[in-house]
């Protein structure tokens, strides 16, 4: 593809202004970045370049370039050909990987509602498009495109910064033949979100299968699963949200079920799936009343029909629920005793219950997937990495901590290789050179998850979960109180009447302390998980797993794709210059550019350039006599 076929495009489609490549902005600094992103934008342009990273602009809405021409053109061409693309990106890649025998990861970051999601399956149907094909590898390459909804449905949410919001983590290793044909793949997934199972915050949804099932259940399903309207289930009513906005749960539904259907799911398998959603519902409306001190069920009636759903006796699930067998020490001797449990406690469990259920439930997804996707030898794979965003609301809890904690540790992943070590890289080779100063959130990392001198807030916290049997306040307090004499004074560390604050790379988040401890331990009494067990569907597992994704991903060629949320209004061409500027700010892209800049524009370890044909190589020189702060060369 040449500059005619280039000049073709641009004239059919669109006008761009700004520059392409930011290292060619005559000035750097946060309003030079953010007017060029912002002029872009408003020509329907989101993609921008800093060197090999690429921004993308959420433009909340479908753009006209992302059709099989733009595939066409990409493809195999080099990036200064074409305009900034993420296709560019995946395209190369994709070559990476097939020419330098060498696995590749792309990173994809910002904050909740950016479009991390959207562009994380664009760069799967891109490398679908262009690569080989055959039945075989047709099926897995339709098994890998329709896992997207699949989880989805069960893994995402409406919150309210994102109508589809990813509420776990995940990242999706597509493995490749010597050929280039993607013959398997496999996902990690990490972090769900479980409490959203059991509540939800004012104005969001549980997960998204709860209303398609709801919507889009068939008359027989209805029946049989007691489907009815969404308020009549404690866990869908507390927040009084039930739609969103130019979503059709009942098509959505019909989808997710094909969905099933192309992954390998049995019809059984798809009917214990749905009865497992809708014997959770149930679950929840079990509810308790006090007698005496202890918790009984309240009606009789609530507990036979999901103790159906979940194929075990009732009366087993109804003396789990209110009480709990307890080890006590007497005379020397351990015995097992039963304690009668109150209705908090009797809530606790049945909440406990159903978010175990609930993750068992993915896992399982997650694992048919896999199976279906499973081939005996690795060769090559490219890994796409999309997590949630980095999150504040107004009240902060447990969950935003861990999705925070694992932005903060992409970040790292970002400054290390991106900032810290290409600086390095011109020190080692003796290259002159005027270090340029950047906020390395290493501090902020080893705060959180320090093991010890001073131990992080992860450590001190499963340090009081570990030793206090207490839960509720009393252990919150305590955990408070154990922060403050810790780590009180540590910079990016405060706390306030109700919990306490960080200060994370991307800002200052309050979190409430309440809850801590009872998440992070997240227990299932163990004679819920034997009476689970008598059920064929469960066992229980997960846990954080933020430092093997980082080993994971350290082993591989990275890519990076940072994306801007240009507004909270969701609308297209509504641009806040506020909320823009402060996300080129922590996501580090002045300094970004500043190194990138400074330094030499292309350039590969030596070897490998020599194996490397490249018919196309023309260096590219910047006009660094434009711009003077940017250290010498
Ligand atoms: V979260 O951290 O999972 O809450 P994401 O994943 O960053 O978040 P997502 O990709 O879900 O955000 O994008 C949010 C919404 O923005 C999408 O549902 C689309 O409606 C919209 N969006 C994002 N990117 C694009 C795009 N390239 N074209 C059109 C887009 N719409
Ligand atoms: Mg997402």
């Amino acid at each position: 593809m040449g500059s005619k076929e280039r000049y073709h495009w641009q004239a059919q489609n669109v006008k761009v202004s700004g520059v392409d490549d930011m290292v060619l902005l005559s000035k750097i600094n946060e309003d030079a970045i953010t007017d060029n992103l912002k002029k872009r934008y408003m020509d329907d342009y989101i993609f921008t370049y800093i060197g090999p990273v690429l921004i993308s602009v959420n433009p909340f809405k479908q753009l006209p370039y992302f059709t099989d021409r733009e595939v066409e053109l990409y493809q195999g061409a080099a990036q200064y050909e074409n305009p900034p693309h993420i296709y560019a990106l995946a395209d190369n890649m994709y070559r990476n990987m097939m020419i330098d025998s060498e696995n590749q990861c792309v990173i994809i970051s910002g904050e909740s509602g950016a479009g991390k999601t959207v562009a994380a399956k664009y760069i799967m149907s891109y490398v679908s498009k262009v690569s080989g094909g055959g039945d075989k590898v047709q099926h897995v390459k339709d098994i890998i495109l329709q896992s997207n909804p699949l989880l989805e449905a069960f893994g995402n949410a409406k919150t309210v910064r994102n109508n589809n919001s990813s509420r776990f983590g995940k990242y999706f290793e597509i493995q490749f033949s010597r050929g280039g044909a993607p013959d398997g793949g496999k996902i990690s997934n990490f972090l769900l979100e479980k409490s959203r199972v059991v509540s939800q915050n004012p104005g969001e949804r549980n997960f998204h299968i709860y209303y398609q099932l709801l919507a889009g259940a068939s008359g027989e399903q209805r029946e049989n699963l007691g489907v009815t309207t969404p308020d009549y289930y404690y866990y869908l009513n507390q927040s009084g949200t039930y739609t969103v906005e130019d979503v059709n749960d009942k098509k959505e539904f019909s989808d997710t079920m094909g969905a099933m259907s192309v992954v390998g799911l049995s019809v059984e398998d798809q009917d214990s799936v749905l009865q497992l959603v809708a014997g959770i519902l149930h679950l929840g409306n079990i509810s308790f009343r006090e007698e005496n001190n202890y918790a009984v069920v309240e009606s009789q009636d609530f507990l036979a029909f999901p103790a159906f759903l979940l194929g075990i006796p009732q009366d087993g699930l109804c003396s789990k629920l209110t009480s709990r067998i307890m080890d006590s020490k007497w005379g020397g001797k351990t015995e097992s005793i039963s304690v009668t449990l109150n209705t908090e406690q009797a809530c606790f469990s049945r909440d406990a219950l159903s978010k175990a259920l609930y993750a068992r439930l993915f896992d399982f997804l997650v694992d048919c997937i896999n199976k279906a996707m499973q081939k005996d030898q690795e060769e090559f794979n490219i890994g796409v990495l999309d997590i949630y965003g980095f999150e504040i609301f107004q009240q902060n809890g447990f969950e935003q901590f861990c999705i925070n904690f694992v932005n903060e540790k992409l970040q790292q992943i970002f400054i290390e290789l991106t900032l810290k070590a290409e600086q390095e890289e011109y020190v080692q080779e003796g290259i002159k050179w005027t270090p340029i100063e950047y906020f390395n959130n290493k501090v902020v990392c080893d705060l959180i998850e320090s093991k010890l001198n001073p131990p992080g807030i992860m450590s001190i916290l499963d340090d009081v979960c570990a030793t206090m049997h207490a839960k509720g306040e009393g252990a919150d307090q305590t955990l408070l109180q154990k922060l403050q004499g810790q780590i009180g004074s540590h910079e990016h560390f405060s706390s306030w009447n109700r919990g306490f604050i960080v200060h994370h790379y991307a800002g200052k988040v309050s979190y409430d302390v309440s809850g801590f401890c009872e998440r992070n331990r997240d227990v299932l009494f163990n004679d819920i998980i034997e009476l689970m067990q008598g059920s064929e569907l469960f066992i229980v597992s997960n846990t954080k797993q933020a430092n093997s994704l980082v080993q994971t991903l350290m082993k591989c060629t990275p890519h990076y794709i940072r994306c801007i949320k240009p507004n909270e209004t969701k609308k297209p061409r509504d641009w806040e210059e506020n909320r823009v500027r402060h996300q080129v700010e922590y996501l580090g892209l002045r300094e970004n550019i500043r190194v990138r800049r400074a330094g030499y524009a292309y350039r590969r370890v030596f070897n490998k350039f020599l194996q490397r044909p490249y018919p196309d190589l023309k260096v590219h020189v910047p006009d660094w006599s434009r711009e003077g702060e940017t250290g010498s060369r």
